[in-house]
């Protein structure tokens, strides 16, 4: 047992994914916990034994109850501002998350992800270049597979986990071999209330790391206060990794030397070319070879719902972005894929903007979007921004309106730069609904 439990009333606040993976690591250490969830149902609590814990409590959380603990671990999905939680922190109630707990107890290399975006493509492509290198990799953390069940896994050689802003916000003591911090550009802001706030906490991936891989065109993402550390800048026009030009061709240059044209890349668009270097410099960081990590880059398959092309007929395509939740990713969406459009781009936006601020779009959507459709909760502030915008109901009243002014040499592009959370249970369920109501519509 961890010494963070030894004689501690410990209790587990959230009951989702990573509460229920932290449920099952604590009663195997021998630790009887407390449950809560401030949900009145929770999915896949039958499947813990209730003689085991000490109490399971569903609905509005009690400050009292909360503050009698002495270690609470909380998950992501979690507001630390929730007044009940505060209140207990106050009382001395020590805050931390399942990161933290992953941290003291693994004891095998670690590689950590963060940004605003490209998080997900960075960790399955470091993963896979460990993987073509011949080590055993396993991508974990917000990318969906909880760290403590990650942990589970005794053949792993080497974790690489995406670590959110929340998750990284109650994690302490995490040591990675390298961390990255891709970029910072405005998200979730409903729960860290600034662009400080939320920066401060994707900074606390670099606490501990050996080398910090971060943006050099984006300063929020320099790490601070880190005297003793390798550091790693990256950009595109870097020497050491960058994009460099051999007789005419564009050459990924990763580590000081060309590693492979950047045509035979399986993954398009600028943006891609950056996590592509980031992703090489971590590996290489693990123990990959360049071999391997060339390998990676030319067979990677992009993960679904990031700018897939889900159908093209009659000279339209139409392309699902379903995980662009925030204004950043659709400005990176749009910048990849305009050049190769020769007719009208038509883009489908809006749903929970999670308090974002929409006016950086309005120039891009000015110059660069031919018709705006927009849904959603903010729906009407996107379609504010630009004249013309047609307003709809429903994501079957987008693409029916998309497809009606669609023509030869137009592209339909579904990147919302908000969640999907006002309208689906989550961004897979909007974009697998896109891809069928294109189908129908092209029938
Ligand atoms: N919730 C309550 N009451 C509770 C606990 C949770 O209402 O007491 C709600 C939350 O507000 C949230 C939902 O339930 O809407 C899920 O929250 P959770 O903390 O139970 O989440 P998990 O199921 O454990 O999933 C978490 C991550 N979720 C969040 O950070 C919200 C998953 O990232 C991650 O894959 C999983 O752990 C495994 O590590 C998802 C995510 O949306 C993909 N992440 C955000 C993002 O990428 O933008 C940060
Ligand atoms: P995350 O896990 O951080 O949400 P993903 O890899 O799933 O990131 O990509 C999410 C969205 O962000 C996609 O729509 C993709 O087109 C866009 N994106 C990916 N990488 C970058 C990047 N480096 N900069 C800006 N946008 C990006």
């Amino acid at each position: 047992m961890t010494k963070l439990f030894q004689g501690k009333k410990v209790a587990v606040l959230g009951l989702g994914l990573s509460g229920l993976a932290t449920v099952r690591f604590l009663l195997k250490q021998g630790v009887k916990p407390t449950l809560m969830d401030t949900r009145l149902k929770v999915s896949g609590l039958e499947a813990v034994p209730s003689e085991k814990v000490d109490g399971i409590y569903l609905g509005e959380l009690d400050a009292n109850r909360l503050a009698k603990m002495d270690v609470i671990l909380v998950s992501p999905g979690l507001d630390l501002s929730h007044p009940a939680i505060r209140f207990a922190a106050a009382q001395g109630t020590q805050l931390v998350g399942d990161v933290e707990l992953f941290a003291l107890s693994n004891q095998k290399p670690v590689l950590g992800i963060t940004g605003s975006n490209g998080k997900s493509t960075v960790t399955t492509l470091v993963a896979y270049m460990l993987e073509q290198s011949g080590i055993k990799a396993l991508a974990a953390g917000n990318i969906g597979l909880p760290v403590l069940d990650a942990l589970a896994e005794s053949d792993t050689e080497v974790y690489v986990l995406e670590l959110s802003s929340f998750q990284l916000d109650t994690t302490y003591n995490l040591q990675l071999l390298a961390a990255c911090n891709l970029n910072v550009t405005e998200d979730h802001l409903d729960r860290h209330g600034s662009m400080a706030a939320y920066a401060a906490a994707k900074q606390r991936i670099f606490q501990h790391a050996a080398l910090a891989v971060f943006n050099a065109e984006d300063a929020l993402t320099t790490p601070q206060n880190q005297p003793q550390q390798q550091q790693l800048a990256l950009s595109l026009n870097g020497d050491d990794y960058g994009v460099v030009e051999i007789k005419g061709e564009h050459w990924l240059q990763v580590a000081g030397a060309p590693l492979l044209p950047v045509v035979e890349m399986s993954l398009v668009g600028k943006h891609n070319q950056f996590n592509a270097l980031a992703a090489a410099a971590l590996a290489l960081a693990a123990g990959a070879s360049r071999e391997g990590v060339a390998a990676a880059l030319r067979t990677y398959q992009s993960l679904p719902h990031r700018c897939t092309l889900v159908a093209s007929q009659n000279g339209i395509r139409f392309i699902n972005d379903s995980k662009a939740t925030n204004v950043g990713a659709t400005l990176a969406a749009i910048a990849g894929l305009r050049s190769d459009v020769s007719g009208k781009l038509i883009l489908i936006a809006g749903g929970d903007g999670k308090g974002a601020d929409f006016t950086e779009l309005a120039a891009v959507l000015k110059a660069q979007v031919d018709v705006l459709i927009t849904l959603g909760k903010d729906g009407s502030a996107i379609a504010g921004l630009v004249p013309g915008a047609i307003e709809v109901a429903d994501l079957a009243a987008a693409v029916k309106v998309a497809a009606n002014v669609a023509a030869s040499g137009d592209l339909v592009l579904l990147s919302p730069a908000c969640a999907s959370l006002d309208m689906f249970k989550n961004y897979e369920e909007r974009g697998r609904l896109f891809a069928e109501l294109v189908q129908k519509v092209l029938l």
